[in-house]
């Protein structure tokens, strides 16, 4: 396609991609995606044909219109394009993404703001489930500038608090799939979870690791990973998520004791590239596994309250974790930052 499509560049979170309005996509789903993955330049290692920076956090798009559901402003579906593979995926869904939208859908005229902030309840397609963002908005308009810092992004922008409710078994029906907090899998203890992201989380010691490792070093482990992905091919059943050679879940997370003062210490593979932090659905399954007796977090997190500090390669992402009487999680909330980049026309 040479005519080019109406799009705004951000970072949302950890995360940067395109921001769509569904209307101005292609509405045939097989155009759609061979659109985007021209404008991603994919499949190829280095995308060096297109706007996506050869990373998975790099190589996403959130679709956002305005909802026709009671109590809801706008739908968002996120989509991954995979960098070296013709593939775009609307199996997982993506928190990090999720941290622009509200911003996107106010300047975008679907949303009015609020002359301080603005809160924005989102539907996420991906998983049927709603986020409420709460959007700085002095006197009406969009800021993206503020004091807020988030571990894993230089600098300081505007704060977005993001609440989940009810993310537990948004893709695997239920928030322990396999009905045990662990199970035994190729000879490997390991916990499946989902709290708004599928997530097999592992002991880093049973693969002779102290959690500590450097990205590099994991990236480039090529042992590891093929031992990391039997094991997911496996928990992909297990989790009622079928075959999962060609998806992006579930994730899988190492897990050790913590080295600062957070409450667990992780290193995520995404699934087959380590994630340079954690993904906020996926720090909030791991924080929900931290909270579960006889998970493999549970017997690794040092928890002294609900805000659960999740340790990661370039810092800390916190979640605050809301429970009920019987202690189990009900909600869960975090703090991110997003920035607009670009706002123009994109060319497939
Ligand atoms: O877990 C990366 C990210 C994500 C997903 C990934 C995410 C989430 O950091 O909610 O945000 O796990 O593929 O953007």
């Amino acid at each position: 396609m040479s005519e080019g499509i109406r799009c705004m560049w951000m970072r949302g979170g950890t995360s940067k991609g395109g921001y769509f309005l569904a209307e101005d996509l292609p509405q045939n789903q097989e155009q759609r995606d061979a659109f985007l993955l021209r404008v991603m330049g994919s499949p190829d290692d280095r995308q060096i044909d297109g706007m996506g920076g050869a990373h998975p956090l790099t190589s996403k798009v959130g679709v956002v219109k305005a909802s026709q559901r009671d109590d809801i402003d706008v739908d968002y579906l996120f989509l991954q394009v995979v960098v070296d593979e013709p593939v775009v995926t609307d199996a997982q869904n993506c928190g990090n993404i999720l941290a622009g939208v509200g911003q996107f859908a106010i300047e975008r005229g679907l949303v009015e703001a609020e002359p301080d902030t603005t809160d924005v309840r989102i539907f996420m397609v991906n998983t049927g489930q709603v986020a409420i963002a709460t959007i700085q908005t002095p006197g009406g308009v969009v800021t993206y500038d503020g004091d807020a810092r988030i571990d894993g992004v230089p600098g300081t922008s505007a704060p977005v608090l993001i609440t989940f409710q009810d993310t537990a078994g948004a893709s695997c029906g239920a928030l322990l799939p396999s009905g045990n907090a662990s199970d035994i899998i190729e000879g490997t203890r390991v916990t499946m979870i989902d709290n708004g992201m599928p997530t097999v989380i592992l002991r880093a010691a049973d693969f002779g690791l102290d959690g500590s490792e450097s990205r590099e070093d994991l990236d480039n482990d090529s042992e590891l990973k093929a031992k990391l992905e039997g094991i997911r091919l496996q928990a992909g059943y297990l989790m009622n998520l079928g075959d999962v050679s060609g998806k992006t879940v579930p994730k899988m997370t190492l897990v050790s004791e913590p080295k600062a003062d957070g409450a667990i210490d992780t290193r995520t593979f995404i699934p087959h590239r380590l994630h340079a932090s954690i993904g906020v659905l996926g720090a909030v399954s791991v924080a929900t596994a931290c909270a579960i007796k006889g998970s493999i977090a549970h017997q690794l997190a040092v928890m002294t309250g609900n805000e659960v500090g999740i340790e990661h390669p370039t810092g800390m992402t916190n979640v605050v974790l809301s429970r009920d009487a019987n202690g189990d999680v009900v909600s869960a909330a975090m703090l991110r930052t997003a920035r607009k980049l670009m706002d123009g026309v994109v060319f497939g």
